[in-house]
């Protein structure tokens, strides 16, 4: 019997999650208005992603970026498809080639494009075609400091986040950046899909815990979609 989502699941779209047409057995949780977890959603596909993930490396290498204020990040970074997301001294922006090679940054596997359109409608936001698909590798220690993500052209497409390997703490904050956030625990095969009232609220990764994942090891691994142009 497939599970039904209770009427308090019910978002601002007025769409019912349904866990068919996902992975199944992927669990639905809405977090906020706009903002679903869907459980273990990317589970089935994880070591096709993970083989996907290493061929881009081997061609545009996870690196540190600078922040417009000469920071460097403690996250590494690489992307794929036809726009990666980039940050140097002049600024943060979208960008068709890797600043290291010049060249363009591989393209985006169809496994990884699927798996975001899919979870997308599932949560209630059909039709998502990501343009842009960063890489973001954790270490032990490694956080990202709380932020919007306001680099894109078009505010009405979601955002779609894949996690892999060592669990993290999402940290969700509202539409300014004195409401506290709340801290939401993802793990191995989670999807989270942030849109609608959802898709300006300033967010963050906590400090990742010293842990051991048969996955990648230390790391955690984040794949984040969006249409950017
Ligand atoms: C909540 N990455 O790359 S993905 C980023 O886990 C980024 O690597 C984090 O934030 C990571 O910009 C978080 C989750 C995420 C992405 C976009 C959001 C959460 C969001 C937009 C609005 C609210
Ligand atoms: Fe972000």
């Amino acid at each position: 019997m497939m599970r039904r989502p209770a009427p308090l699941e019910l978002d601002f779209t007025g769409h019912v999650p349904d866990a068919s047409g996902g992975d199944a057995g992927a669990r639905v949780e809405t977090l906020a208005p706009g903002a679903v977890v869907l459980r273990g959603f990317a589970l089935e596909h994880a070591d096709e992603i993970g083989r996907a993930v290493a061929d881009i490396a081997a061609v545009a290498p996870f690196r540190r970026m600078t922040t417009p204020g000469n920071r460097r990040m403690s996250v590494e970074m690489t992307n794929c498809g036809p726009l990666g997301w980039v940050s140097d001294h002049r600024g943060y922006r979208y960008s068709p080639v890797d600043p290291e090679s010049g060249r363009r940054w591989p393209p985006m596997p169809h496994v990884i494009a699927a798996l975001a359109a899919r979870a997308a409608d599932e949560a209630g936001f059909p039709g998502f075609e990501p343009d842009a698909c960063l890489v973001n590798r954790y270490a032990p220690g490694t956080k990202l400091s709380l932020h919007q993500d306001k680099d894109e052209r078009d505010f009405s497409a979601p955002i779609v986040s894949v996690s892999l390997g060592v669990p993290a703490t999402f940290l969700l904050g509202g539409l300014t950046r004195k409401d506290a956030p709340v801290r939401i625990r993802v793990e191995h095969g989670d999807v989270v899909v942030w849109g609608g009232p959802a898709r300006l609220r300033y967010h963050g990764v906590a400090p990742l815990a010293e842990a051991e994942h048969p996955f990648a090891g230390s790391y955690r691994i984040n794949l984040t979609l969006r249409r950017a142009a």
